[in-house]
């Protein structure tokens, strides 16, 4: 150190303010503390403890010296085997990779707190849905399923939805899925689905897509997968974001009373934020545009004070009221309609904290379905008791140890103490001599609590062991058909227009036509549509149904989510594009009034140093013409002088901007001097294009912007099959 030369890497400017960013302030560029920086003779900059920063240690805690040269004969010299430093370092780094989940390995996760609002005291024991007015701890992970963890946030898949409450008798765990069904009936033809759908092995491809042979190979031999396809092809499988989905617990569970007696019950997750979904060509782009965009939307919105809720609604029903549905709750590929059993709320989920660090809490998160307090307890579903053994098991070969329930984020919060000792990374203080029960030389150690423990319901069983699958799981188009039907007219139009595409995909046409032939099980319209899409001449020939759809379901307009009603534009973004010359005046109406109804204004101008506005004011860009596609914003407007919009027409962007946002079928607004852009784009005018021209017409186009997108302007820009 002693031969480098002394300098200070940047001089402040007093003047230019903090980046502040989820409650952390960062110094400015420009006004980095004249730390210590030390240039060697190699020209590196070394920037030194000079201050009261800790100094940094080797994981032993040898202080270092120079972190940024490796120990050499000779300056130009070989490395030498001695330096533990550099060992250390590298070693560390080349296993700072774990296994990724073999399934839903891309998360983005949060911390919030459960209110309980209605005691089901009646019901169950467990404290969590007993006693209102207490907040519990929650970490909640949500993923996609199919790809790896660098994959794109906006695939077609289903969302995991796990929640981990960490309640006063132990952790919680409600490990579930924006989908309330799923595609196979028994846990043993799980790792078959997750085959299918994964890249396929042989060429490593396609990443994070279910459109490929070896998905539709599957589910075209799957009538079981019927009613869950039905799903995946839906809206519901490309949200605008996680806070705007449900999600579900799916398989049924007991809950148990202080008297011993079970209730079946089935959990939903309701967000306030109303539920939407983007267009699949929208998906599309947003992957190249963001590949980030769904845990950037929850990083900024808890960061920003917009802190996403959910209702939690139970399903309540008895073992008799089971024996009278037409399906067996047993069977997770079955829901229970809300016309057939209604939600009852009975709290409120909040996410209010981002993690602090992404690997030690989202990916380290241990998930386990067969995490549950005393009081709430298995159905005998065959699909839930696979996975109350496969996500324990999962957890050892992820993180290495049979002690990662010590990691803090999988830790409980309640006390908790047993004699199971050792293991790999064992943390916990083990000091006492006896480490088993039941012991007179130590009788102050954990003991049983036959009151208080947990204790399983005393279900009668019996029967002969057999490989079977119930008679009564064997209808696996009724409700399939049931919730085609439930769906609005544009909600049946993506469907199939996501069946076609798929489909599409396909190579061997054997798969396409037994598709079809599963699909005619469902609808005979619905596969002849496809079909068409397709261009499939050959006659569809459904293939052999076990029990045949029936068709007296009424439809179950909660299944639809354009029937759930507008979504509203608060949490969401909208986008204003401006150019210099734009009028002041309207820039700002619209800031306030996308303010005044709770959403986020942003600014894209075609430099993101922004422009100079007609009054000689300056407005902040806060993204470039090309890095801030129409695709990221929910509704758009485009305040334009007419030397600006002459500049525009010969931005490629500027015109594909504006074209994606009438495709996309969203609300436009826009002063006249844009309407060449408009032209170029080839805008037509509809209800959802806003002319900007007198004082109120920027609150007129908030409020239209809330009632969601332009859903009539659809068969104009793409063709309805
Ligand atoms: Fe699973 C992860 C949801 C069936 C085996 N699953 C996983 C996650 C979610 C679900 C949300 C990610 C949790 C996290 O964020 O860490 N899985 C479901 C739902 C299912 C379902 C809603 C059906 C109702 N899963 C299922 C079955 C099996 C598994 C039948 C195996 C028998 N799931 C796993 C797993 C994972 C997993 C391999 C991967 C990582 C992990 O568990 O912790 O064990």
């Amino acid at each position: 150190m002693a031969t480098k030369a002394k300098t200070t890497a940047r001089t402040t400017a007093k003047t230019a303010p903090a980046r502040r960013t989820n409650g952390v302030s960062y110094p400015a560029a420009s006004s980095l503390p004249a730390a210590d920086f030390v240039t060697g003779e190699g020209g590196e900059l070394h920037q030194v403890a000079a201050g009261n920063q800790p100094v940094m240690t080797t994981n032993h805690g040898v202080p270092i010296g120079d972190d940024h040269n490796s120990l050499k004969a000779g300056p130009r010299g070989p490395t030498l085997l001695e330096d533990f430093v550099l060992r250390e370092k590298i070693w560390h780094f080349d296993h700072e990779r774990i296994p990724e989940r073999a399934v839903h390995a891309r998360g983005l996760g949060a911390h919030g707190r459960f209110e309980l609002t209605d005691s089901l005291a009646d019901y169950t024991t467990a404290k969590v849905l007993s006693d209102t007015g207490v907040a519990t701890p929650v970490f909640v992970r949500f993923s996609t399923v199919a790809g790896n963890r660098g994959s794109a946030d906006l695939a077609r898949d289903v969302r995991g939805f796990a929640v981990k409450m960490y309640t006063p008798e132990g952790n919680w765990d409600i490990v579930g899925n924006n989908i309330p069904v799923f595609f196979i009936q028994d846990a043993i033809k799980f790792p078959d689905l997750a085959h299918a759908v994964k890249e396929e092995p042989d060429r490593g491809f396609p990443q994070a897509a279910s459109a490929h042979d070896t998905f539709w190979d599957w589910i075209a031999c799957t009538p079981e997968a019927m009613h869950m396809v039905m799903w995946q092809m839906s809206d519901r499988t490309i949200p605008r974001s996680v806070r705007m989905m449900q999600g579900f617990g799916v398989h049924s569970f007991r809950l148990i009373n202080a008297e011993g007696a079970s209730t079946f019950v089935k959990f939903h997750w309701t967000p306030v934020a109303n539920l939407q979904s983007v267009v699949w060509d929208e998906a599309l782009k947003i992957n190249g545009a963001d590949p980030d965009f769904h845990r950037r939307d929850l990083y900024n919105a808890i960061a920003d004070g917009k802190h996403p809720q959910w209702d939690l609604g139970v399903q309540l029903f008895t073992e008799e009221e089971a024996a009278g549905f037409d399906f067996d709750h047993l069977d997770a590929t079955k829901l229970i309609p809300e016309e057939v059993v209604p939600l009852r709320t009975i709290g409120r989920l909040t996410l209010d904290r981002n993690p602090d660090n992404v690997f030690s809490e989202t990916e380290q998160v241990a998930f386990m379905t067969q995490n549950v307090p005393p009081g709430i307890d298995f159905s005998d579903d065959p699909l839930l008791h696979g996975r109350n053994f496969s996500y324990l098991d999962t957890q050892l070969s992820r993180l290495g140890s049979t002690n990662f329930t010590q990691i803090p984020i999988n830790a409980p919060k309640c006390p908790f103490a047993n004699m199971q000792r050792d293991g790999h990374m064992q943390t916990l203080p083990q000091g006492t001599r006896v480490a088993y029960t039941p012991s007179l030389i130590d009788p102050s150690g954990p003991r049983e609590d036959p009151a208080r423990g947990f204790r399983t319901f005393p279900a009668a069983v019996e029967g002969p062991k057999a490989r079977v699958r119930s008679a009564t799981f064997a209808d696996h188009f009724s409700q399939a058909r049931q919730f085609f039907m439930s769906q609005t007219e544009t909600e049946q139009n993506h469907i199939i227009a996501a069946l076609i595409f798929e489909l599409s995909k396909v190579e061997l046409p054997i798969i396409r036509s037994t598709m079809l032939g599963q699909l005619a099980n469902i609808d005979a319209e619905l596969a002849e549509r496809v079909a068409s899409g397709l261009g499939h001449r050959a006659p569809i020939e459904p293939v052999a149904a076990a029990v045949k759809a029936r068709t007296d379901l009424p439809p179950s307009p909660a299944l639809s989510i354009l029937a759930r009603g507008a979504p509203g534009l608060a949490g969401r973004q909208v986008g204003l594009l401006v150019t210099d010359g734009a009028s002041s005046a309207t820039v700002g109406a619209l800031i306030e009034a996308a303010v005044a109804a709770g959403a986020t204004p942003k600014v894209i101008c075609p430099k993101v140093g922004g422009v100079d506005l007609d009054d000689g004011s300056h407005l902040r860009g806060d993204f470039q013409l090309a890095g801030g596609p129409s695709v990221l914003f929910d509704t758009v407007a485009i305040v334009a002088s007419d030397d600006g919009t002459t500049a525009l027409l010969g931005e490629a962007a500027a015109v594909a901007w504006t074209h994606s946002a009438f495709e996309h079928l969203k609300v436009i607004a826009a002063t006249a001097e844009a309407q060449p852009l408009l032209d170029a784009a080839g805008v037509k005018a509809d209800a959802g294009i806003v002319e900007l021209a007198a004082a109120n017409d920027a609150a007129a186009f908030v409020a239209l912007a809330g009632e969601g997108r332009i859903w009539a302007r659809e068969p104009m820009v793409r063709t309805v099959y």
